[in-house]
């Protein structure tokens, strides 16, 4: 079989479930009888003005014939995505030896160094997402940007003037990370506004006063940690004097479960809509309190989140949606893909001791979880911006940015690599626990990866030249950058 035909094997399997639904019985010209199917007496009238309570999961129950808004756009997207899927258009791209368009590395590179530019005007509407748009800038020019958006109560706001939130400290905080430049941070005043963010149930607002989000709990467990700064509440935080809860920790776990729905899959807060880019806050957030196999089935229903995560790889795209009925879009390639790494490593060892016919049905050893092959060929056929700009983007009638340009490649990551955790499996080892008396969250740190093996990169269709690097599947950065924030606060105090 030649490798061209190997790296079509993918596209065969995914138009086969396409074609399955194609040949279904149509419903709408045999109104009287008809074979049944599962929700049929639901069919009666389509609902074109569903409630705004009535959730996307819902539509799911409706036959696939019904035309609904929903399914209009979805076989659309279908549509837009095929004839670059099945490579009848390969956009000019020069293509690899298994017939796939390559990694586009050097305009993708010069794309993102043109996002550090001035920006063009339409961008002023993105003023209060400025953090996201500097994450891959240099140090000097970085510092001097950041600095004036840090308030003096701690945190950095998303423009000048405005108050600090979670998202844009975040993206401050890994922006700093990538290029050593975390010296600008005042740490006390961090932890101070940090403790403005801790609610008395456990979980994060976004900001003070603003709303609970698990977004917040990642980002301010990403930034405790990162900054190594204490777990102990401050003194005139709400959720000490109200709550009566002593550490930022106290009650996390509890209300991260409690985000949890019964479709398996996370909402922003508890009774909310599930979305795929929560699942990825919720388990890299558990991921920093402690070793994944002890934490995750802890707070978890591990099965019933993972069915519901490969439900989010889409047919015939290959990559993945961010909820039920809705479109595929590159950057979900990151917020679902790198679930799955946080996941596989958290089945408990008694799992990778299964009878090897038990782990080939799962796909072998740990990692069929999703389709790999099918993300990376949405990435490079359809995300990838033709021409000399570069850049990527969610799907092939979206214009690239920066923000889909850093998450399809941290995907393509997750999809060619390996991760896993490295430290003590199952209990807290002694060493460990001395230095966790410090109260740093160690966690995170534990975490290794290895680049995929050639055999693999063959099967999922790439030569060596699209192969990208190593990134932490839990803070999202080099492991290099990582290890430059643990060692420079190692120290601890504030
Ligand atoms: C819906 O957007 C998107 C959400 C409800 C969540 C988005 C959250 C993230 C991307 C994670 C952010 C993470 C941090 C750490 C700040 P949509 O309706 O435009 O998209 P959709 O149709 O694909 O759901
Ligand atoms: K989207
Ligand atoms: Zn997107």
């Amino acid at each position: 079989m030649s490798s061209q035909e190997e790296g079509d094997d993918t596209l065969d399997e995914l138009l086969k479930d396409r074609a399955r639904i194609e040949e279904l019985p149509d419903n709408d010209e045999d109104e009287e009888g008809g074979p049944p199917f599962p929700g049929k007496h639901l069919k009666s009238k389509p609902k074109k003005d569903l409630p705004a309570w009535m959730s996307s999961a819902t539509l799911s129950l409706f036959h696939e014939d019904e035309q609904t808004p929903s399914t209009e756009v979805l076989a659309k997207t279908a549509a837009e995505c095929l004839p670059y899927l099945t490579l009848e258009d390969t956009q000019g791209l020069p293509l690899n030896s298994h017939g796939l368009p390559h990694l586009r590395r050097n305009p993708h590179a010069e794309f993102l160094r043109s996002c550090l530019g001035d920006l063009p005007a339409p961008y002023a509407a993105m003023d209060a997402s400025r953090p996201w748009l500097f994450y891959c800038s240099y140090k000097d020019r970085l510092i001097e940007t950041v600095r004036p958006l840090q308030n003096p109560g701690g945190g950095f706001g998303g423009g000048h003037g405005q108050y600090s939130h979670c998202a844009c400290t975040y993206a401050t905080i890994l922006a700093l990370t990538a290029v050593d430049g975390l010296e600008v941070v005042d740490r006390k005043a961090m932890w101070h506004w940090l403790g403005q963010v801790k609610q008395s149930n456990g979980g994060f607002r976004m900001a003070a006063n603003a709303e609970q989000d698990i977004r917040g709990a990642y980002c301010a467990l990403t930034i405790l940690t990162l900054l190594n700064l204490p777990l102990t509440l401050p003194p005139d935080s709400p959720a000490r004097l109200a709550g009566g809860l002593e550490t930022f920790t106290d009650g996390l776990g509890a209300w991260i479960a409690s985000c949890q729905s019964y479709e398996g899959g996370i909402a922003g807060a508890p009774g909310n809509e599930v979305h795929g880019a929560y699942a990825f806050c919720a388990l890299a957030c558990l991921c920093i309190l402690d070793a994944p196999s002890r934490i995750i089935p802890a707070y978890l229903d591990v099965p019933l989140l993972t069915r519901w995560l490969a439900s989010m790889q889409t047919t015939p795209e290959g990559g993945f949606a961010g909820r039920p009925n809705k479109l595929v879009d590159a950057c979900y390639s990151h917020w679902v893909g790198a679930c799955f790494a946080l996941l596989e490593a958290a089945r408990p060892p008694e799992e990778t001791q299964q009878h090897p016919a038990v782990l080939a049905r799962k796909g072998g050893e740990g990692h069929g979880l999703w389709n790999k092959a099918a993300l990376v060929r949405y990435l490079l056929t359809c995300a990838q911006q033709p021409g000399k700009k570069g850049g990527m983007r969610d799907k092939p009638s979206a214009r690239p940015d920066g923000y889909h340009t850093c998450y399809s490649l941290s995907g393509l990551s997750a999809a060619q690599h390996r991760y896993w955790y490295d430290g003590r499996g199952g209990t807290r080892g002694e060493e460990e626990e001395e230095e966790e008396s410090g109260g740093r969250l160690l966690a995170a740190f534990h975490w290794r990866g290895e680049r995929g093996t050639a055999e693999e990169m063959r099967g999922l269709g790439v030569d060596e030249g699209d192969v990208v690097e190593l990134v932490h599947p839990v803070f999202v950065l080099r492991f290099e950058a990582v290890e430059g924030a643990r060692k420079r606060f190692a120290g601890g105090g504030v």
